[in-house]
Parts: C-alpha cells; sequence; structure tokens
C-alpha cells in the first residue's frame, strides 16, 4: 500500500466518523482464503497473494473484512447459532465459532503484516449487537481512531451477541455494507471466487454472459432468479451476500463483484483499473 503509512504509523490525522480520504472497503470472501469442502483450512497461497496484492497497490485508507469460510460456518451450522440461543449447550458452540474466526484473523492479519501493511484486528463481536439479526449498534469510535492513525483494520464475519435472539450470526457482508455507510466508503469491492454475477446460475448454464454493469434495479430483479450457492453457508451464499449490499448500494456507493481467486484481480480493483468482474450501482 503505497498511499499508506506502513508499519510506521502516521501522526494523528484530523478525527471524525467518515474517512479523511476516501475509504475503501474490501470483503475477502471465505471461499476465498479458506478451502470451503476442508474443515478449519485456510488457503494460505490466496491469503499471501492477496497481501501481496494489497502491499501494492496505492490505497488511502482501507478496512477489510473477510468471510467464515471452512472456519466459521460448519461450527455456526453445527451449533445453530443463526437460530438464536434456545439451548445451554449453544454456549460452547458460540464460543467455538468466534475462536475458529479469531484463529482465521489471525492467519489473515499476521499475513497482511509481514507484508508491511498495518493491518489491525478488530472483533465485531466485541463492538456489534444485533437485533433480529441485523445491526443494532456498531461502536465506531475504535475504527476511526484506528482509520485516522493509518492503520488498516480488519474484521470478519462474526458470532455476535443479539438483543432479541441471544445469538446471531453477523456475516461479513452485512458488516461490510454498514461500514461502508459509516464511514462514507469511496467503494465496495467484493472479492469473491466468481468472476461477477450472471443472470442466473453460471453452474448449470455455462453459456450465460457475466454482466459488466447493472443498476440497483436490474439487481432487484435479478436477486430473485439468482438461485442459493450449493455450497454450506449459514449467512446465504451469493444471494445473501448481495441483498446484504443493497443498503450500501442505495447510498450511491459504487460496488464490485471481482474474482479474488483470480491473480492481480484485487490488486486491480484496488487500483481502481479495469477489471473483469459486475459493478452495481445506483442507477
Ligand atoms: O462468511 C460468516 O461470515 P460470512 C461468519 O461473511 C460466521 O458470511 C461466523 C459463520
Amino acid at each position: 500500500m503505497r498511499g499508506v503509512a506502513r508499519l510506521a504509523v502516521h501522526p494523528l490525522r484530523q478525527l471524525g466518523r467518515c474517512c479523511s480520504n476516501a475509504c475503501i472497503m474490501l470483503k475477502l470472501g471465505g471461499s476465498v482464503i479458506t478451502k470451503k469442502r476442508e474443515p478449519m483450512t485456510a488457503n494460505l497461497k490466496a491469503i499471501k497473494r492477496l497481501a501481496r496484492e494489497i502491499a501494492t497497490a496505492s490505497v488511502e485508507q482501507l478496512i477489510i473484512v473477510h468471510g467464515g469460510g471452512s472456519f466459521g460456518h460448519p461450527l455456526a451450522k453445527q451449533y445453530k447459532i443463526i437460530e438464536g440461543y434456545r439451548d445451554p449447550a449453544q454456549i460452547e458452540g458460540f464460543s467455538k465459532t468466534h475462536q475458529a474466526m479469531l484463529e482465521l484473523n489471525k492467519l489473515v492479519v499476521n499475513t497482511l503484516i509481514s507484508h508491511n501493511i498495518p493491518a489491525f484486528s478488530v472483533s465485531p463481536s466485541s463492538c456489534v449487537v444485533t437485533k433480529a439479526g441485523r445491526i443494532q449498534t456498531l461502536y465506531d469510535g475504535a475504527l476511526t481512531r484506528l482509520l485516522a492513525t493509518g492503520f488498516v483494520p480488519v474484521l470478519f464475519g462474526d458470532a455476535v451477541l443479539d438483543s432479541d435472539k441471544g445469538f446471531a450470526v453477523l456475516s461479513g457482508d452485512q458488516l461490510i455494507a454498514a461500514l461502508a455507510i459509516m464511514f462514507k466508503a469511496e467503494k465496495i469491492i467484493m472479492g469473491v471466487d466468481v468472476n461477477g454475477l450472471y443472470p442466473a446460475d453460471p453452474t448449470t448454464n455455462a453459456q450465460l454472459d457475466l454482466l459488466p454493469h447493472i443498476t440497483l434495479k436490474d439487481l432487484k430483479i435479478l436477486l430473485n432468479n439468482i438461485e442459493e450457492a450449493k455450497v454450506t453457508d449459514v449467512t446465504g451464499g451469493m444471494l445473501g451476500k448481495i441483498s446484504e449490499l443493497i443498503p450500501a448500494i442505495s447510498a450511491g456507493i459504487k460496488t464490485f463483484i471481482v474474482n479474488a481467486s483470480k491473480e492481480d484481480t484485487v490488486y486491480k480493483a484496488l487500483e481502481g483499473k479495469k477489471v473483469v468482474g459486475t459493478i452495481i450501482e445506483k442507477e
């Protein structure tokens, strides 16, 4: 990251809720940074490559959110965390799910640090409470200061406390949209394991062309047509992912769906270079 302080942190910039320079939000999908079919297995090669790409891009301010992949999802499913707190046996599962996410986050953050990115881990369960699964409170004080100081906060989908149902699973997608609105982000880059959005499920119809650019109106129509992802994902696969972005897109934040499994895609998207993918805009 040429534009951001390397590990030597900037003197404090003027503090405020919005980023002093437009902030970029980057989601690293769980299916990219983990081996989705192998429990608790990170894709270290992909994490290192992504760290290298992020380190070489010129970005002023960056917030990274990563997904759960084979760390958070199987445990959240096993202990039915998404259904809320119903049974004391889930207490252990709630902790285990969070710990699994911390483990993945540690790998991601350590790799970013080893590439001289001033990454700093922020646990969503310590700054978010949901109500019926939706973000109710999001404490922004520490995040604002981290950004102003020159850090790259690294958050993740997490097991969080919920004021209605006790527990919930907060997806990285709901979180990134809320953070993008809160920090008036310039753009959201969603790094997933497909090239972008298609008019229907591309795994069942190989002839489909990628949608390079769509509006919010088209997106809503498309969401009625997209089939759910085939892989176990407690937070709703591609359909869930994209619907969570609607509030941010409605707020005018340009969103890019790109294939983070492909070399240099995230680098180019961060740099604002042309890249294969889908751009979603309000109008
Ligand atoms: O992969 C889910 O985050 P996501 C996190 O962004 C957990 O949906 C704990 C399953």
